[in-house]
Order: structure tokens, then sequence, then C-alpha cells
């Protein structure tokens, strides 16, 4: 006799990373217990004793989405000299409508960034993660949550003292650089004393690379111009910017044989600099995003004209690419495995508030769009739906990668007996009519969606998250008391090849003794 089910999925197309077949999922107190071949067509197994069942035939059963890059509550104003450079705005979801828009678009975790400042008071990293932790508390959250810690100074005594309580306090195991903004970016120098710290705590190195001169440079040059509407973003960071900055990166890290992530990739030119790094066995990994897919630079022009500052909903760094080609690339790239995970990158602020995008200047504009709730029904409408990408690869971006990457896996992104019951359900291929978005549909707590009148033909139907339904049929049925925090693990991706052929020409292993 079987234990007895808190709920039981049976005839889904379970779709996993490696496979798609029918399964019957047996569900006790949160996690996945029992998994077997569905039985006899639409039958129960008689065997199996059931508080709950959903029969879920011909619907698309898939591990939860994982969003691995997610800005709630964040200061992103950084620090005593506040940042114009793109930067300013006030973060527009915190836990409550973050998660709450995660839920409604199938994603079951997300990780979330602590920001440290150069403000004095943010010297400790423990501190900052602290107050991050009592903002997820004071609201609560739909699902698990985690922390990436981003890092903005190379203090030695933090580094020394606090990264090894980070991972072993707080399981914190990534953390995330700037190549660019001024008030946030590190130096070379610094970014390789940061990543050497980094490594020898196995924590994983998130890297934004663009480079900060340059997008100075020709953000002066447009402004001495009176070249300043929002669509001029994208002339102040053409696609050799983030080339430029990855092809650096690659190599710093390269020296001291530290592992990459280069988060929210958005252009050929950098993530061709990133597979000839992959090709060459290094452990780099990338992130491309939403934006980066569906978004040219056609969009930021959208709605031109001198005074018309609609055209900032578009604006986030690095920018889409200026035409669709650097679009195909980038699915190839997620055919290919040069991309590892697929982001949101959801970093909401309003367009008409005082705090929010509707600023005088490109400059002044704040980098970021929403995107949390749309991430896997894009994805699943332009990419599975289309055949560019196979529903397997599909999970094995949003959800089971993230989870190894960011040390969660097997608890998180799998379908497996002992996996957390995190699970989303897809509509049966053509049931639901294909529909226009519109921002009214959406959870988040932002005036607007970058991807407003665009066709979806899919939607999460059911997202389950511990084994409990938190959004059905277009209900939220959760509550701000289900999310925990999440205590992660290292990189489970392993470290590349390269170093069992290391040239001391390129490589200064000896940094490590
Ligand atoms: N980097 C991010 O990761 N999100 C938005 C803005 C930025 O520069
Ligand atoms: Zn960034
Ligand atoms: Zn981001």
């Amino acid at each position: 006799m079987s234990p007895k089910f808190d709920l039981v999925i049976v005839n889904g197309v379970v779709v996993t990373a490696s496979d798609v077949s029918s399964f019957d999922i047996g569900i006790k107190n949160g996690k996945i217990h029992t998994l077997a071949p569905s039985w006899n067509g639409n039958a129960i197994r008689p065997s199996w004793n059931i508080s709950r069942v959903f029969d879920s035939t011909t619907y698309q059963v898939m591990p939860g989405g994982i969003d691995g890059h997610v800005h709630l509550c964040q200061d992103l104003t950084t620090g005593p000299n506040p940042c114009p450079l793109g930067l300013g705005g006030q973060c527009a979801d915190n836990f409550e409508t973050g998660s709450r828009s995660a839920v409604c678009g199938g994603t079951t975790t997300i990780i979330t960034f602590a920001t440290q400042t150069r403000a004095e008071e943010d010297r400790s990293l423990l501190k900052v993660v602290e107050a991050y932790n009592g903002r997820a508390q004071a609201t609560g959250s739909y699902i698990d949550y985690a922390f990436h810690i981003i890092i903005v100074r190379d203090d030695k005594d933090v580094l020394e003292t606090e990264l090894p309580v980070l991972v072993k306090k707080w399981g914190i195991t990534s953390c995330k650089l700037f190549m660019t903004y001024e008030t946030m970016r590190l130096q070379d120098y610094q970014l390789l004393d940061v990543m050497l710290a980094a490594l020898k705590n196995s924590i994983t190195t998130m890297i934004h690379a663009e480079n900060g001169d340059m997008i100075e440079w020709l953000t002066e040059k447009l402004e001495s111009k009176g070249m300043l509407a929002p669509h001029y973003h994208a002339l102040s960071r053409p696609p050799s910017v983030e080339g430029e900055a990855a092809n650096r990166a690659i190599v710093l890290a390269e020296l001291i044989e530290n592992p990459l992530l280069f988060v929210h990739v958005g252009s050929s030119a950098s993530a061709n600099v990133i597979r000839a790094a992959q090709t060459r066995g290094l452990p780099i990994f990338a992130e491309t995003c939403p934006q980066y897919l569906n978004l040219t630079w056609e969009d930021l022009k959208r709605f031109h004209s001198p005074t018309c500052f609609e055209n900032s909903k578009m604006i986030c760094s690095p920018p889409p690419g200026p035409d669709s080609s650097d679009q195909d690339a980038l699915y190839l790239g997620l055919h290919n495995g040069t991309f590892t995970i697929f982001s949101s990158d959801h970093c909401p602020y309003k367009y008409d508030d005082p705090h929010g995008k509707m600023v005088g200047s490109f400059r002044l504009i704040p980098n970021g769009i929403p995107g949390v709730e749309t991430r896997l029904p894009l994805l699943f409408t332009r990419g599975v739906s289309t055949g560019r990408i196979t529903p397997q690869k599909f999970v094995e971006l949003a959800s089971t990668n993230p989870a190894k990457l960011y040390g969660l896996y097997p608890r998180k992104g799998a379908i497996l007996p002992g996996s957390d019951a995190d699970i989303v359900i897809w509509h049966p291929e053509g049931s639901l009519p294909p529909f226009k978005l519109t921002n009214r549909h959406l959870h988040h707590n932002v005036d607007y969606t970058p991807y407003e009148g665009m066709e979806f033909d899919n939607w999460p139907r059911y997202t389950i998250a511990h084994g409990k339904v938190i959004w059905a049929n277009g209900e939220l049925l959760g509550s701000l008391r289900d999310g925990k925090y999440l205590r992660r693990g290292p990189n489970q991706l392993g470290k590349g090849v390269a170093h069992f052929k290391k040239d001391p020409r390129r490589v200064a292993a000896w940094v490590h003794g």
C-alpha cells in the first residue's frame, strides 16, 4: 500500500531537461514522493491512497520555473554620491508583489540581489544581507527565495572574514560584479582581487560586462549633440561595449582560473566571445533574458518624438540588439548550449512616477524592465511552440540549469522522488486561444509591460509549490507565508576542462598557493 498522498498528478506529459514521457506523480509533505509511468490510460493505480487528484492528460507538466535574476526591494541609488547614469529610480516591486507576479507566470523560486553600496555603512556584506532579508520578511513571499550578493568594494578584510560566513551561514554562493556604472564598477585590479576571494570560497562570480569608459565617452558625445531622447541609450551602448568587456572579463578570469557567469547577455558580439572561451574548455557560463529575444532598437523608437519619453519603458542595460539578427544568434545560443540559463532580469520601475522612468534624458533613465511573469510564457510561445527550442531545452534553461548553477539541485529544478513538489502545468497545446497581452493581465506593481500587445499562445495554468496549488486558472491561491529562504550550495556545473592543461604563459595558477 502506498502512503497517503496529499496530491497526485496523473497522466501528465512530464517534461524534464532530458525526457518527455507520461508519468503519475505522487506528492506528500511538499515533496515528490513517487514517480511512476502512467498507469492504464486514465485510470488511477488502485494501490495509491490519495487525498486529491489532478488529471493532467495531455498537459505538459514541468519543474517549476527558477528565475535566477530578479531585483526586488533593491537600493538602486548607490551610496553617498547617487549615480545619475542609469541607476536612479525606485524598485517598484517588493517581495510580495514580485513573488506574486512570479507565481502567476509559473515560477516557483526566485533569486534576488542584496546590494552593497559604497556608503561606509555598507562595508559589511553581512549587514547588507541581514537588511535585505528583513525586507523579505517584512512582507513574506509566495515562493522560495534566495540572495546573490552584489559587491562594489574590494575591502580585503571584509572579503577575507565575511565571504566564508556568507557561504556557511547564509548559503549565499554567488556574487555579482559590475564593469560599468561609476558607483558600482570595479577596475580590473579590483576585479581580480574579488574574483580570487570568491573562488577561494567557491562563490560563483556573475559579471555585468559592459565597458564603462566607452559608455561614458559615448554618452558625453551624444549629450554634446543634444541627442538626449530615450532611444539614444542604445547608441551609448553599441554591441562592442559588451563584446570588449566580455573578452576582458574572460582573460581576467582565465588568469586566476575563476569560473564566470555572464548575466544578461544581449548581443551576438558578446555571445561569440563567450562561445569561443567555452570551446577552449573554460568554465564560462552565460545567461540571456526575454528582452534580448523579443525587443530590438526598433522597439526603443516605438514612441519616438522630441518630447515623448514613453520609449524609456524599453530601456535596460545592455540594450537589446539593433535588429533580429542578434535575436537569431541568441536563439542559436540557447539551442547549442552557449547559454546555460534563461532569466528575467526583472528590474521593475514604474513609468509614471516621480521615482520612475519618466525623466529628462537617457542618461538619467533607470535601466531595467519588468519581466518575471512573462519570462516563461514568452519563451514557451516564441521558443517551444515555434520549434526553435525543444521542451526539454526549455526546462533545462528555465529551471534545471539555474538549480544546478546556483546550488539548488535536485531539491529544485527536477521532478524526482525527494525533490520539492514545485511544478508548473501548461494548457494542453492549442486549447488556450491565442491572446494579446496587456499590463492588466499581470500581477507586478509596475504600470506597464514592455510586451504590451504581443501575442501569446500558452500560459501556465497551474503553479504548484511545495505540493500546494498556488495559481489555478487565473486565480492566485497562495499565501505570503508559503515562501521560505533558501540556503544554497556551490555551482554544480563543473569547472571546465581547461585547467587540466594550464599554460603558465596565460594562467597564474601559483596565485592560489
Ligand atoms: N543590471 C542588471 O542586472 N539589471 C538592470 C540594470 C543593470 O545594469
Ligand atoms: Zn547588470
Ligand atoms: Zn539585473
